[in-house]
């Protein structure tokens, strides 16, 4: 293990994880790495829990603020929001424990686009950070890191942290050495163009560089990444995946795509796998993906010579694949770019790219409004994490998603959203198992048919029932909508615990 910590300082500061929980305090303000379940650490947080419930138990208080990349882990976020050791988190979670805790209001959680993210604690709206915890897979002689599986807000919190506390994990591969590309935008007002013009593009280091004299410990670990298996693949997802596949098609047929030129950003999930297995049949050739995480279905798509290159911040592999990243990850790194998410998810690059953004939903309403986090209006899921940086910046914007879930009570289609993070102005394809809806270039009201269409047969007639009363009642006809029954599916949920009502 010490051959992965070239550096003679740097090793003179490896101690236990309980040891370098000492340099934490109450009130500190965190900056952590991780990302989907990536590169996250994997001993600090268990010693920041311990720490807590240690001052909890005898009546001291101990919380601190987190903010990370995106969403991490039982052993991480899961862990530290058990023992109430969290006071503020930012950005995206989608840990169970952290949730039930969120909804209960036992901690604040504020949800910001990723792209935001580090460049906010940047600008100092967070005020000062503390302290910074990053896993990497190795630190050079000069005391650079090289990343792991992801990079995330790494160099930002690197930077604005008064200390920094390093995990060194021997479960990843030396071998991810390469796959990392960091550049940091230029502080305002020297903002100049971030030089990326293809997917591929390599613009900065392989590595980190960072202030060693901040460096107050130096954690060695050997422990897998996030270790939850994906759910199989459905045939409700194989359906939807069947018509983001037509989709495509017909962007070729109308001429705005070729069969060599499909760009994807895709959000995680049952659905985005099936499209990929999809993609392995189709005749797209050199797809490339300017994208948040690497997936399976991307490494399956390299393997089968379909896909040439994929840019993200972060992996997001199962337990299968993430062995197989970690063996074969040389031949990977020819194709793969892991950039800073102030890049991957840069509104400048997202745009150039002229991507197709396909990402999940919990509802859309009839004139196209989505909700990607709150159920009900008011239950936090997981927040919105890139997908607001991909779907506002996309050429093309399509969100996917069954048409019903929880057995057929709830409805993905709704009279209203009851939260909107998408609006009708940049949501530009629902697709559900029933077909997709094509709201490019249509007023509000010629939208309604086509929503109407990819709904469940089940909520069809009360969707109906819906417009013919919000244009009877509607003084205005630009946006129709009967304000005093909007949201009567929500509260038919609430009352009968079926959006039908019965
Ligand atoms: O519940 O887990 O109890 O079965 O939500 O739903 O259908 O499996 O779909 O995993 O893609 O999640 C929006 C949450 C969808 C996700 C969301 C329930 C459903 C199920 C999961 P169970 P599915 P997904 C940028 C992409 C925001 C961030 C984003 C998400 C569970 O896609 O977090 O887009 N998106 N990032 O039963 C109540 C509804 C519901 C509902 C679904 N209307 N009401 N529950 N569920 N619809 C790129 C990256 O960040 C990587």
């Amino acid at each position: 293990m010490s051959d992965r910590i070239a550096n003679s300082a740097l090793r003179s500061k490896v101690m236990s994880a309980a040891e370098a929980a000492e340099f934490i305090a109450h009130g500190d303000t965190i900056g952590m790495s991780g990302f989907t379940g990536a590169a996250y650490p994997k001993a600090m947080p268990t010693a920041i829990a311990n720490k807590a419930k240690e001052f909890h138990g005898r009546g001291d208080q101990f919380q601190v603020n987190i903010m990370t990349g995106a969403s991490t882990a039982p052993d991480c976020d899961g862990v530290m929001a058990e023992a109430d050791a969290i006071y503020y988190r930012m950005p995206y979670q989608s840990d169970p424990t952290m949730r039930s805790k969120i909804n209960a209001a036992e901690m604040r959680y504020q949800d910001i686009h990723l792209s935001h993210s580090g460049l906010q604690v940047e600008q100092g709206f967070f005020g000062q950070m503390q302290v910074a915890i990053v896993e990497v897979t190795r630190i050079t002689k000069e005391g650079r890191l090289i990343p792991s599986s992801g990079v995330g807000n790494n160099v930002d919190y690197l930077e604005k942290a008064d200390k920094i506390i390093i995990e060194v994990n021997a479960w990843q591969s030396e071998n991810l050495e390469g796959m990392a590309d960091i550049y940091t935008v230029p502080h305002l007002p020297n903002r100049t163009p971030i030089p990326i013009n293809n997917v591929g593009d390599r613009i900065g280091t392989p590595y980190i560089e960072i202030d060693t004299t901040k460096v107050v410990a130096v954690v060695e670990t050997d422990a897998p990444d996030r270790n939850s298996p994906f759910k199989p693949i459905d045939d409700t997802s194989k359906q939807i995946a069947g018509h983001f596949l037509d989709f495509l098609e017909g962007e070729v047929t109308a001429g705005r795509l070729k069969y060599d030129q499909y760009v994807m950003q895709s959000g995680v999930g049952n659905v985005p796998n099936a499209v990929m297995a999809g993609l392995l049949d189709s005749k797209f050739e050199n797809i490339q993906a300017y994208t948040e995480v690497v997936q399976d279905g991307m490494l399956d798509l390299i393997d089968a010579g379909k896909m040439t290159v994929a840019s993200a911040t972060s992996f997001a592999l199962s337990p299968e694949y993430a062995d197989k990243m970690n063996e074969e990850a040389t031949r990977y790194r020819e194709h793969l770019v892991l950039r800073p998410l102030q890049i991957s998810n840069s509104p400048e690059v997202i745009r150039r790219m002229g991507l197709i953004a396909s990402n999940g939903m919990i509802e859309a309403d009839i004139y196209g409004n989505v909700n990607s986090t709150h159920v009900a209006g008011t239950r936090m899921m997981n927040g919105i994490g890139g997908s607001g940086d991909f779907t506002r910046n996309a050429f093309a914007s399509t969100f996917i998603s069954p048409s019903i879930a929880k057995g057929g009570d709830i409805s993905a289609i709704v009279p209203f959203a009851s939260h909107i993070d998408h609006t009708e102005h940049d949501a530009m394809v629902i697709i559900t198992e029933r077909g997709y809806a094509d709201l490019r270039g249509l007023a509000p009201r010629d939208r309604v048919a086509k929503m109407i269409k990819v709904a469940h047969p089940d909520y069809q007639p009360l969707l109906e029932e819906y417009v013919e009363r919000a244009q009877k009642s509607s003084k205005y006809m630009q946006t129709p909508h009967d304000l005093e029954t909007a949201l009567s599916f929500h509260i038919n949920f609430e009352k009968t615990g079926s959006m039908k009502g019965q």
